[in-house]
């Protein structure tokens, strides 16, 4: 038997372990593991299938997608287990994901330890279950439940399981081969659960749920492919017999496996866990306390996230009144968070009781990390950093939330300049997981380390960035969005940009996440790149459209139109003549703008700056920057990125077209030296 997977037994109980580190993904040699341990179980009455180290098995080795699959495959492996003489009883523990959720439903019987966290996470892979997950979840637990939780790859805890049908038992035994021994005898003594009438009775493939479903998802999962295509395989287990439907279910695991989303979602995945790690950094320090100074909407979000994940937390505010609108802002979002079933009552009880709120610096002397989010100045932060450095203790770490402004002048009041990092979050704070872990020049490394694990404590994705205006995510986001200004000048309308941009798949347009924003905070953050790019010639839509008091949402107009209580866009056609305006006072003649120019002017304006965010060592590498975009600022997930999408383009055209925008619009089109070294080497930048 391969090492992989272990057979003996205890009595008349067979028991097949599974070791398989770090997560017993399902290899080719745990397949065929399985597959031998099944036909060596002798004379033995029942199975125990169960799994060594910290989880049962998570999933099919994502490693291996890009191959064609190596025999035995999966779905083999589960049928043979559904069609063994004798009952099997699978244990699970950890995190039973995908094909190891799959092999747990080809048993006769499944019994969790408390903890268990179980799902069919692969639509977020870009595929489908491969090996029954679309036909054996159904019977259990319903057909809406099943739909649910699969086109949602959704992950429920051991009491839901139970409570859908999903395991039989929750086990209190101390450890999962106890738990399976203990459930392989009650079986042999009263015989298998009984599970009543079928869940599926009377339902059939032309249900309407079907339908409905599928409407649903063209809304909440625009754009992606594999979530349409397990309603299809659901569909298909009404009316065919298990095997059929596994194979019909396999046919369009393949279509998924080959097409482009799941390479993007792939290239995510590891692309997440290689960004929010340091490869050889030092321990991180540990502490139980953490400070937020800043009792605005930015503070109160940081401050709810590190209370939610076990944090001893302290809001310091000058301002009393301020104070007490954060604790009433933050019970307000539990209390939403409890009537939705997103948290127990007990649960947003705790964490308001790790919450704390003091006027004086002095309530922090007990922090481990202090992070600011005051007003953006220079004076303003400088005297929080002097009080923070008069009462924390040493090694304590002290973070600014400043978006930009230079962080080793921030820290230069304190007499601790190693300890003083960045931790850029985006609003709203305890909704958005992108953190930048800005590193100053004078940081340490063990102050980065630190506040990397502090932010994946509290659920965030970190990325470590350089000290540049607009960090990394920022920074591109303004070639973005000086691009889209620039084709309104040149012919295009607010509403067609938006519209390329959302066909793209970005979650919203430029110009409607600038109106929700305010155009009046986006024109004092244009003024600072001026700063920046004084040779630059930069459009001036916002200018004009700020001056007629169009800022936004808030004042009911901006690049679009609103209706009070209405958050729909509607062309303005007072913007149209501002743009017009523009456009003859600076000379430019509108033309007619086709929108693979529009798509490609803003997404390459991405690519171009990423580049020389890597190129310059301001991003450690594209999976960074194409993480940053994830996470930060809406983009396709199922695009893989903005650099990875540029791989795909190949690097060749990516480049020629640059150089067209070079020749055409000037200075701001320079190709990035990494870009024209990786397309002349016939390279990539995530390959
Ligand atoms: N394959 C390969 N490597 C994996 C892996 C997997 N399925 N899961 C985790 N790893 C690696 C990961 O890259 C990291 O490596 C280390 O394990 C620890 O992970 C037929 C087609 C299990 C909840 O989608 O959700 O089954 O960085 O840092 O926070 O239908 O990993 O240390 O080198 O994330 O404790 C479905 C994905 C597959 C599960 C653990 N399964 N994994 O989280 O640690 S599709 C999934 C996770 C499928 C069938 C199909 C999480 C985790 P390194 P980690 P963690």
């Amino acid at each position: 038997m391969s090492g992989q997977v272990r057979l003996d037994r205890d009595g008349e109980i067979a028991i097949i372990t599974i070791d398989n580190p770090p997560v017993n993904a399902t290899s080719q040699a745990v397949r065929a593991g399985i597959l031998e341990a099944l036909g060596g179980i002798g004379d033995a009455r029942a199975v125990v299938l169960t799994a060594a180290g910290r989880t049962f098995v998570a999933g099919a080795d994502i490693k291996e997608f890009a191959n064609a699959p190596l025999e035995p495959h999966l779905p083999e492996v589960v049928l043979a287990l559904a069609g063994c003489d004798v009952p099997v009883i699978a244990v699970l523990h950890g995190t039973t994901l995908g094909g190891g959720l799959e092999l747990a439903l080809g048993c006769h019987m499944r019994v969790a330890m408390p903890g268990t966290k179980l799902g069919l996470p692969e639509v977020s892979l870009g595929i489908i279950p491969g090996a029954g997950g679309t036909q054996l979840l159904p019977p259990l637990a319903g057909l809406e439940r099943a739909l649910e939780m699969i086109t949602g790859a959704e992950r429920v805890g051991a009491a839901q399981a139970l409570e859908d049908g999903i395991v039989d038992a929750i086990s209190d035994e101390s450890d999962p081969r106890s738990a399976g021994l203990a459930a392989a005898r009650q079986v042999l003594e009263t015989g298998l659960p009984d599970r009543g009438a079928g869940k599926l009775d009377g339902r059939h493939p032309d249900d309407p749920v079907f339908g409905k479903m599928a409407a649903q998802l063209e809304k909440s999962a625009r754009g992606q492919i594999a979530p349409q295509k397990a309603i299809e395989a659901v569909r298909r287990s009404l009316d065919l017999p298990l095997a059929e439907g596994m194979a019909a279910e396999r046919a369009l695991f393949q279509d998924c496996r080959k097409g482009p989303q799941r390479g993007a979602l792939v290239h995510l995945f590891f692309a997440e866990r290689a960004a929010t790690k340091l490869k050889d950094g030092p321990e991180p320090r540990s502490f139980d306390t953490v400070g937020v100074i800043g009792a605005g909407t930015m503070g109160a979000g940081i401050a709810m996230a590190c209370a939610a994940a076990g944090y001893e937390t302290v809001i310091v505010d000058r301002d009393q009144a301020a104070l007490d609108r954060a604790l009433t802002r933050i019970s307000g979002s539990h209390d939403r968070a409890v009537q939705r079933g997103k948290m127990d009552a007990a649960q947003a009880e705790a964490i308001a009781g790790r919450l704390r709120i003091a006027t004086s610096y002095d309530a922090l002397s007990g922090a481990g990390l202090v992070v600011e989010a005051v007003f953006e100045s220079m004076e303003v932060k400088h005297a929080v950093f002097r009080e923070l450095d008069r009462v924390l203790p040493e090694g304590a770490i002290l973070a600014t939330n400043t978006s930009s402004l230079d962080i080793d002048e921030i820290g230069s009041v304190t007499a601790r300049g190693a300890d003083v990092v960045g931790l850029h979050f985006f609003s709203p704070a305890h909704v958005m997981k992108l953190v930048e872990v800005v590193r100053a020049k004078g940081t340490s490394e063990e102050a980065l380390s630190t506040a990397m694990a502090f932010s994946r404590r509290i659920r965030k994705v970190p990325v470590p960035v350089g000290m540049v205006p607009g960090f990394v995510g920022n920074r591109m986001l303004f070639h973005y969005g000086r691009e889209a200004e620039s084709l309104l000048e040149e012919g295009a309308t607010p509403a067609q940009v938006d519209r390329v941009l959302r066909d793209y798949g970005m979650a919203m347009g430029v110009f409607a996440v600038r109106d929700l924003s305010g155009n009046d905070v986006g024109l004092a953050v244009r003024k600072e790149w001026r700063a920046h790019y004084p040779h630059h010639p930069f459009p001036e839509v916002i200018d004009a459209v700020v001056a007629e008091g169009r800022t936004g949402q808030k004042a009911g107009k901006g690049y679009f139109d609103y209706r009070e209580g209405d958050r729909t866009p509607h062309d303005s056609a007072e913007v149209a003549a501002i743009i017009e305006a523009v456009a003859a006072r600076r000379g430019i003649t509108r033309r007619k703008i086709d929108d693979d120019e529009i798509r490609d002017r803003c997404v390459l304006a991405l690519v171009n700056e990423g580049a020389r965010l890597i190129g310059s060592g301001a991003a450690r590498s594209a999976g960074d920057v194409d993480v940053v975009y994830r996470y930060g600022y809406g983009f396709p997930a199922w695009r893989g990125g903005p650099m990875y999408d540029a791989d795909q383009r190949g690097l060749a055209e990516v480049l020629a077209r640059t150089r067209e925008f070079h020749d055409r619009l000037g200075p701001w089109w320079e190709p990035a030296p990494l870009l024209v070294d990786l397309a002349e080497a016939g390279r990539s930048f995530t390959g």
